[in-house]
């Protein structure tokens, strides 16, 4: 942990870091980008409830007037969702000028895991993380969050990964960078909307407690990197693959078609499959974050006793 001097811990989870209770933290770029609103506000204040119920303090994190911010205030998680896409979606790159501008930036899994690790917290629950997008090989466009994942100690809970992206070679990816990749109760990667992919995990874990003890055995070796637990989507919330595949292969044609790049494909795409599937898309994806708050709040329970 290292104290930064543009770093604005919240009352409430400065006092729980230093007593050693259990904080999860959460993105803002699934409020300003992933979500509408003011779904995406609901959501965000909801999933704060849900850390809470199950024994921990949440910390959303976001940058700010350029302050690097560990815990919001529901005014400013309204803020942001309200501001959407006008708010810089902020990976690694944006940092510094953001800060040096008093701008704000809406956290990606990337940003959000490097303002965690600041702050002294463990774990991070969100909906998906970044990868290496379909076309990579002619594109280059690989996620900052693997990157991220390869350097900074931090477990990140997600429902696996969309097929928005390669899930083949994302998983290429963490495995040469050192990044281990747990199933949460299945030895199969869940693929957001749907249980399967279809590609193996590392590693099935089946507990909080496990998890907890597979992340406190990764710190104690002094390894620099982060973890990354897929938790499949419940049930009941699950999309018929089909339906949610035919969608995303539409998304990507038309992305294509615009010539979408950069940082605005994922979100892009989000978009457009959410409008694709009627809006369906989107309830799964609250559930799945939802599904995630639960099992990081009760891992960093298991944590603080170890
Ligand atoms: N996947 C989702 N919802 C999201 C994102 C990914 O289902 O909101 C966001 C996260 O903030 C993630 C970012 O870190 O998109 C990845 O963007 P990119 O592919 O540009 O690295
Ligand atoms: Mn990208």
């Amino acid at each position: 942990m290292s104290l930064n001097k543009y770093l604005d811990v919240s009352p409430e989870v400065a006092e729980a870091v230093a007593a050693g209770k259990p904080v999860v933290a959460l993105e803002s770029t699934i409020i300003s980008h992933g979500m509408p609103y003011p779904q995406n506000v609901e959501t965000a204040l909801k999933v704060e409830s849900i850390i809470r119920e199950n024994g921990a303090v949440p910390a959303t994190i976001a940058i700010l007037g350029g302050r690097l911010k560990a815990g919001l205030t529901p005014e400013e998680i309204e803020y942001l969702g309200k501001k959407g896409h006008e708010v810089t979606k902020a990976s690694r790159r944006d940092l510094a000028v953001l800060v040096s501008k008093g701008a704000d930036g809406a956290t990606t899994v990337t940003t959000t895991m490097m303002i965690a690790y600041m702050a002294g917290i463990k774990i991070f629950a969100t909906g998906g993380i970044g990868g290496v997008h379909r076309g990579a090989e002619t594109t280059m466009d690989i996620s900052a969050d693997l990157e991220e994942l390869a350097q900074t100690p931090v477990m990140v809970v997600c429902a696996g990964a969309k097929s928005i992206l390669d899930l083949g070679l994302t998983l290429e990816y963490l495995e040469t960078h050192g990044v281990p990749v747990i199933g949460y109760g299945t030895k199969e990667l869940p693929a957001f909307y749907t249980r399967k992919s279809g590609f193996a995990v590392d590693y099935e874990l089946d507990s909080p407690a496990e998890l907890a003890a597979a992340f406190k055995a990764s710190q104690d070796i002094g390894l620099k990197g982060g973890m990354l637990v897929t938790n499949p989507i419940p049930e009941e919330f699950s999309m018929d693959p089909a339906v949610i595949n035919k969608a995303i292969d539409e998304a990507i044609a038309e992305a294509n078609a615009q010539g979408i790049h950069g940082k605005e494909s994922t979100p892009f795409l989000l978009a457009k499959v959410k409008e694709l599937t009627g809006g369906d898309s989107l309830d799964s994806n609250i559930q799945l974050v939802f599904n995630n708050a639960r099992l990081a709040a009760q891992t960093a329970a298991e944590l603080c006793k170890l």
